[in-house]
């Protein structure tokens, strides 16, 4: 059984504002691949050469199909305990907030209410040109999905290169400054300005806790680390805190 440390419980306790900063791992248990190792491979192609600007204009097709690729897997995903965990912690917590880089929505239909999207979203498109949103199902029967004004739609996602949206960052860092306790979960902490938040939160006096398969740059700075699945790891710091409000 996963030991919880009785301090962080107590932390917890003490807590009003819990943040969950979130990556690719917390979304492998509902089998959607990461981005690192042979899982981030497509067509041979790094996802730092497809995800960027110049790729799409190059080659929009390709860029396409990896995202339609993942679009199906997501659909075919379920959230998984981690994912539930957090969205349960709202009936503990007064503000229980999601600062993710990734695009797969499955925070959303977790039930989170609260949540930054520092990456984008892959159930969103809109227009290189006119930038007008279309969030329907695309048409792909005559190539790449054309606006009404001629320009490509592209998917509503932060490539590298490009700027994160400055609302959910924004309302990203307030929520770092503002944690109790900000746990990060399932990131290898290589993308920036994203993972700068996690500095922002330990700076202002958070209580850092890590849930990673693996040690990253953030073991260093974090209160605790629990190497392990976020879908074991989560529901059982939950359990613990629950029953220590029970007695
Ligand atoms: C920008 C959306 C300004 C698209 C993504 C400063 C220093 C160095 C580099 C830079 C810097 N500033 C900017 C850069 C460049 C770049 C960057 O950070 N490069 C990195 C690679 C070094 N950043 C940018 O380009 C950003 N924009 O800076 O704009 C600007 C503007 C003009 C000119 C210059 C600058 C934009 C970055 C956003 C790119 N878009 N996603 C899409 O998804 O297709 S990033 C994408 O990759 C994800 O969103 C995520 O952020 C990242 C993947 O990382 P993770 O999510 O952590 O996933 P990963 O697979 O790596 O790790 C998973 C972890 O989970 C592992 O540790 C594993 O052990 C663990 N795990 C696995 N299973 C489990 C688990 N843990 C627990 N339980 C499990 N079951
Ligand atoms: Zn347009």
């Amino acid at each position: 059984m996963i030991q919880i440390d009785k301090s962080l419980v107590n932390a917890l306790k003490e807590s009003e504002s819990i943040v969950f900063f979130t990556g690719a791992g917390i979304s492998s248990e509902s089998g959607i691949p990461t981005f690192r190792g042979k899982d981030g491979i497509w067509n041979k192609l790094r996802p730092e050469e497809l995800a960027n600007f110049d790729a799409f204009i190059k080659n929009p097709i390709m860029v396409w199909e990896w995202y339609n690729h993942r679009k199906k897997i997501v659909h075919e995903a379920q959230p998984n305990a981690a994912h539930l965990t957090i969205s349960e912690m709202q009936n503990y917590f007064k503000d229980v907030i999601v600062i993710t880089q990734n695009i797969d929505n499955l925070h959303r239909r977790a039930g989170s209410n609260a949540i930054y999207e520092l990456h984008g979203n892959i159930e969103r498109n809109f227009c290189i040109d006119c930038k007008k949103f279309f969030n329907e199902e695309l048409d792909f029967s005559v190539g790449v999905p054309k606006c009404d004004c001629g320009g490509l739609i592209r998917p509503d996602v932060v490539w590298f290169g490009e700027y994160l949206p400055e609302d959910q960052f924004l309302g990203g860092e307030k929520a770092a400054i503002n944690a109790d306790v900000f746990f990060v979960v399932g990131t290898s902490a290589v993308v920036y300005p994203a993972v700068g938040l996690v500095y922002t939160a330990k700076q202002s006096g958070a209580t850092v806790v890590e849930v990673n398969l693996e040690k990253t740059a953030l073991s260093s700075i974090s209160n605790y680390s629990f190497f392990g699945k976020a879908g074991e790891i989560l529901p059982r710091i939950l359990e613990e805190y629950r029953l220590s409000i029970k007695s």
